[in-house]
């Protein structure tokens, strides 16, 4: 699973990272998105999912129509690791 990352790790992860920012209240990163409509959201969300499964490490979302809210966190490890990192990544490659 990974270990936490520190202050330090994290604050040099979501500088590299697209507009990710500390979840309030909890070990996590979150960002939130908008697309055209519900079936770019969910075509989006579809080739998440996928990667997501194949790497066995998935995604707390929330989706309205056109928007997704994304948060992640390892909840193995309570709190952000590179998987993490890692996956926010990928969803930055991919929206
Ligand atoms: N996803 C996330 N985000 N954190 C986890 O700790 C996690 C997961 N654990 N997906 C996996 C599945 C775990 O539940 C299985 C049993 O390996």
């Amino acid at each position: 699973m990974g270990d936490r990352l520190g202050p330090d790790g994290r604050a040099a992860a979501l500088r590299e990272l697209n507009g990710w920012e500390e979840a309030e209240g909890r070990d996590a990163i979150r960002k939130s998105f908008r697309f055209d409509d519900f079936n770019a959201a969910f075509g989006f969300m579809g080739r998440v999912a996928l990667a997501a499964e194949k790497a066995d490490h998935h995604p707390e979302w929330f989706n309205v129509y056109n928007t997704v809210e994304i948060t992640l966190s390892t909840h193995d490890a309570g709190g952000v690791t590179a998987r993490d990192i890692d996956l926010a990544r990928f969803i930055d490659r991919i929206a």
